[in-house]
């Protein structure tokens, strides 16, 4: 006893003393793996037990699940852009992907706010703002925000069209490779001559997006395997098990290099699963949807030392949240005159409950048409979401409809204009039980958050009847 108590102290001063003196211990590396389009029960750990997933579960195992995780928003474009700005939406304007005018005119009913494809070179990205604290970074994978990931500060960007030989059309070039892992190859390369000096590797899947193409070996076999409530398309199973094999081929890099105790992983996808290929129940919706299917994601942190392995965050964190996250781990300092809309989580991976956060918001002023034939969880069948602006402030959720606000009636009318939607996630985590009425006390209370925090953030609301809209009535 007393001998196994001496060893333990022995093993506890030079795990200190190699911590005081460790390479880098004060800069760990970052590895932040991003997967497009990859829903909250996608993952075994999440639930699903069509997918496989066995490398993933075994890193979030032993790593902290973050079950309250939401990208910054439903869709691709402007997730990405606030995940490397650390801002919300109406400070950098990318609202969505391509135009905001989705569907046919004469279903909308407003004007939307017009859309940037890319974020101002003005704005400092998180490569930028590690750069000063020594980092090297690489953006490897989709994109999707501006011209290259060079121009936005990092040393290394490779996106799809920069790899040679046509992956245009999908997930396999003209030899047959098959993107996932050829940009985990890329990655593995990028880690692997930077293992001695602080690096941040943004890896960006293509995958689970659109096309649904994966290796024909890996979709026969789920080809075989029944159907596991609404998760039950071979093909895109097969996808999710080549992302398996990415990280379990990251990490395996990250260990033969001798760097697990001074890398931090985090696994996190930019919207929710897309809802003709995968569902997200008990969520309600899919990409697209700003009810939690479309914007709670899978996360999980795994740094073996420092992140106690086997725990569980349920304290609500969002995409903008990395940046100040790794300002703070790298050392670095917050850029000058820069707005950061996130907070840092160091604290919750050190294990606290919570950090100093009330709210986070939502501001999507634009329109999403409903996948062709699909009957979705959305609020009509002709959108996935029209503009809404959300936000979700301890257990409660509130979503206000710019439609309904601004032309009919709203505060004024609010009992009866539909303008807004109040749910208890705790209770009702399906958003079944619109307590706007019931609860108005509640409701009054948010609401008067968003539209506080709509006006400080200066959120554009589109406010013009849209005429085509009109004539058809
Ligand atoms: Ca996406």
């Amino acid at each position: 006893m007393k001998k196994t108590k001496l060893l333990l102290i022995a093993l506890t001063i030079v795990y200190s003393l190699c911590s005081a003196s460790g390479i880098a211990r004060d800069k760990p590396n970052i590895v932040f793996i991003f997967i497009d389009d990859l829903g909250w029960t996608d993952p075994g750990y999440m639930g699903s037990t069509y997918y496989e997933t066995p490398n993933i579960d075994l890193l979030a195992g032993h790593g902290m699940i973050f079950t309250n995780a939401y990208a910054n928003a439903a869709n691709c474009a402007p997730s990405r852009a606030s995940f490397l700005t650390g801002q919300y939406t109406p400070r950098h304007g990318v609202f969505t992907v391509a135009r905001p005018d989705r569907g046919e005119s004469e279903d909308r009913r407003l004007i939307p706010i017009e859309n940037s494809r890319q974020f101002s070179p003005d704005k400092i990205t998180i490569a930028e703002a590690l750069r000063p604290a020594g980092y090297v970074s690489a953006a490897i994978g989709k994109w999707h925000v501006a011209d290259s990931p060079q121009q936005q500060g990092f040393d290394v960007g490779l996106n799809k069209f920069q790899i040679a030989n046509g992956y245009e059309a999908g997930h396999f070039n003209i030899e047959k490779e098959y993107l996932t892992d050829r940009l985990t190859n890329e990655a593995v390369e990028f880690i692997t001559q930077n293992k001695d000096n602080p690096f941040f590797l943004y890896l960006a899947h293509y995958a689970v997006h659109t096309p649904i193409e994966a290796k024909e070996n890996l979709i026969s076999k789920y080809n075989a395997k029944d159907a596991a409530g609404c998760h039950g398309n071979a093909t895109y199973a097969a996808m999710i098990e080549s992302i398996d094999e990415s990280v379990r081929k990251i990490n395996a890099t990250i260990k033969d290099l001798g760097l697990s105790e001074n890398t931090l992983l985090i696994f996190f996808s930019d919207n929710g699963g897309h809802g003709t290929y995968t569902c997200q129940k008990p969520l309600r919706g899919g990409k697209g949807m700003f009810y939690e299917g479309g914007i709670r994601v899978p996360m999980f942190v795994y740094w073996p030392g420092e992140v106690r392995g086997g725990t569980i965050c349920d304290f609500p964190v969002i995409g903008t949240d990395f940046y100040p996250t790794f300002i703070e781990l790298a050392g670095a300092q917050q850029p000058v005159d820069y707005i950061l809309d996130g907070k840092s989580i160091v604290r919750l991976f050190k294990g606290k409950k919570s950090i100093k956060r009330d709210a986070v918001f939502w501001h999507f002023p634009a329109y999403l048409n409903s996948y062709e034939g699909l009957k979705d969880e959305s609020r009509d069948t002709v959108f996935r979401t029209r503009p809404v602006s959300v936000i979700r402030k301890g257990d409660w959720k509130l979503l206000m409809f710019h439609e309904e606000w601004v032309l009919d009636g709203g505060k004024e009318k609010i009992n009866s204009n539909n303008s807004v939607e109040l749910y208890n996630l705790k209770k009702d985590p399906g958003e079944s039980d619109n307590l706007s009425n019931a609860n108005n006390k509640r409701r009054n209370k948010l609401l008067e958050d968003l539209l506080e925090w709509q006006n400080e953030i200066n959120a554009p609301i589109p406010t013009q009847a849209n005429s085509a809209y009109i004539e058809k009535l």
